[in-house]
């Protein structure tokens, strides 16, 4: 049992606010800090600011309880968790300066046996530098680096690795590394987790922990790298990288991951180059799987130029903005690159669609883009092109697109549609084909031998 009371956490986004929620609904006090007054204001008043499913209903709870509220300036806590972007550069460099300046804006409030928690995923050695500027800020207080287990202040590194869109199970599910500066530091940080997490808790380096986070993702990074090629190669080859995949796959020890328009979010298309940047002579593997994710968004836009139609405009519908299913999160998708990259074509009208959004991205704004529904885009395009297989694009009746040229990146239609035994729709690859009315699935798996 934890002597932990009362919990800051600094940063409200995607995962500082699903934190929040965890540590208030298990008995602690918590106050969560964004600089941002809109974020703040809408969490005072028991709402929130990110589509994640069940959130809302556990926000609005531990608010109306009195056990989280919200502000933009620090207030005395036991314990800090930072959980604020760490973004790249534009030359693909971490940017630590939010983990800094959280460290500063803390530094004020600290006291003696209080514990800090960095939860931003973070090059390996930002735990350290995050804690010389504190001691820096606070010569009055001791720290690890110098006063190991004795220290004033206790700090530790343990970073999320929950999915979107599963971020209230997997923060509870989810085992946990704790790479605390002192033994001390990682048993308070344990102690603080085990309020919510029923995972296991592994206590290592805050070295260590800090390149598990950014392996976790630069492994899965690589691996669509591979599948992302493999599609390619399929292309070359004429053949149908869904089936190779899904027959591939019966192998008891292979697994290959799903192609698509490329890797998005804030994280799987950034962690790598995290690691990249601390050792690029020996990172050939991850740095071509970030070159090869990061191309696709112009193979896609490739595969449509080459539809144009010298003699008119032709009509694109773009199904799809989110970086991945059933989210609202944008940031880095390769679908929003697709559509912005298409904007910039000749040839081109492009009627963009993303069921969880009332408004286009600020990118994507002022171009010849229009906002439309999934039914009136279909209706008017010519081609079109699905980025995210979003639940709704799912059950679209197959009879919209008789006559469209459609280019599948996800397989949604193609091939997992496809697959039912009642579809419609015949099975194909990534490439552009106009889909008949008297398609008639070709390919389908055949199933067990009885
Ligand atoms: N993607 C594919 N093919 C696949 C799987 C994913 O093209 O087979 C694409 C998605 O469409 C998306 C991107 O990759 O654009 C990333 O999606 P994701 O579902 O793989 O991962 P994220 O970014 O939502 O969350 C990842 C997770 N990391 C791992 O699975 C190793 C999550 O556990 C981390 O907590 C999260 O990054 C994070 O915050 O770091």
């Amino acid at each position: 049992m934890s002597d932990i009371r009362t919990v800051s956490v600094i940063g409200m986004g995607y995962i500082g606010l699903p934190t929040c929620a965890m540590f208030a609904s298990r008995g602690l006090k918590v106050v969560g800090i964004d600089v941002n007054q809109h974020i703040v204001d809408k969490v005072n008043r028991g709402e929130i600011h990110i589509v994640e499913p069940e959130l809302d209903d556990l926000i609005r709870r531990v608010v109306e309880i009195g056990a989280l509220r919200a502000a933009t300036k620090p207030e005395p806590a036991d314990a800090f968790v930072i959980a604020v972007p760490t973004p790249l550069s534009e030359d693909h460099r971490p940017d630590v300066t939010y983990v800094l300046a959280a460290a500063r804006s803390i530094a004020p409030v600290l006291k003696r046996g209080d514990l800090v928690v960095l939860e931003s995923t973070s090059p390996v050695g930002t735990t350290r530098e995050m804690t010389v500027e504190l001691g820096r800020l606070r010569p009055d207080l001791s720290f690890p680096l110098t006063a190991g287990e004795h220290a004033d202040v206790m700090v530790a590194y343990s970073p999320e690795r929950v999915l979107p869109g599963k971020v209230l199970h997997e923060l509870v599910s989810n085992d946990r590394s704790i790479g605390g500066l002192s033994r001390a530091a990682s048993e308070r940080a344990a102690a603080l987790y085990r309020s919510f997490v029923k995972g296991e808790l592994f206590i290592t380096s805050a070295e260590t922990a800090e390149l598990v986070k950014l392996t976790e993702n630069a492994f899965r990074d690589v691996n669509i790298g591979f599948a992302n090629e493999l599609s390619n190669v399929c292309n070359v080859l004429g053949l149908n990288v869904w089936e190779v995949i899904e027959l591939a796959n019966r192998h008891p020890r292979v697994n290959i991951l799903q192609p698509g328009p490329g890797v998005g979010g804030h994280c799987i298309a950034v962690d790598p180059y995290f690691i990249i940047d601390a050792a690029p002579e020996v990172t050939p593997l991850m740095a071509a799987a970030r070159k090869v994710n990061s191309a696709r968004p112009h193979q896609v836009v490739a595969d449509i130029v080459a539809l144009r139609d010298p003699t008119r405009t032709l009509k694109v519908a773009a199904l799809g903005l989110a970086f991945k299913p059933n989210i609202d999160d944008l940031r880095e998708s390769p679908a929003v690159e697709v559509v912005k990259l298409l904007s910039e074509t000749e040839g081109f009208d492009v009627l963009a669609v993303e069921p969880h959004a009332h408004a286009l991205p600020a990118d994507l704004e002022g171009r010849r883009i229009q906002l439309t529904d999934a039914l009136s885009a279909i209706d008017q395009a010519d081609i079109i092109v699905l980025l995210v297989d979003h639940r709704q694009f799912n059950l679209i009746d197959p009879a919209a697109l008789d006559g469209k040229v459609l280019i599948d990146t996800r397989g949604l239609w193609t091939w997992r549609r496809a697959q039912r035994p009642d579809s419609r729709l015949a099975a194909r690859s990534a490439t552009a084909h106009k889909v008949e009315k008297a398609d008639k699935p070709a390919l389908r798996l055949a199933g067990r031998a009885a």
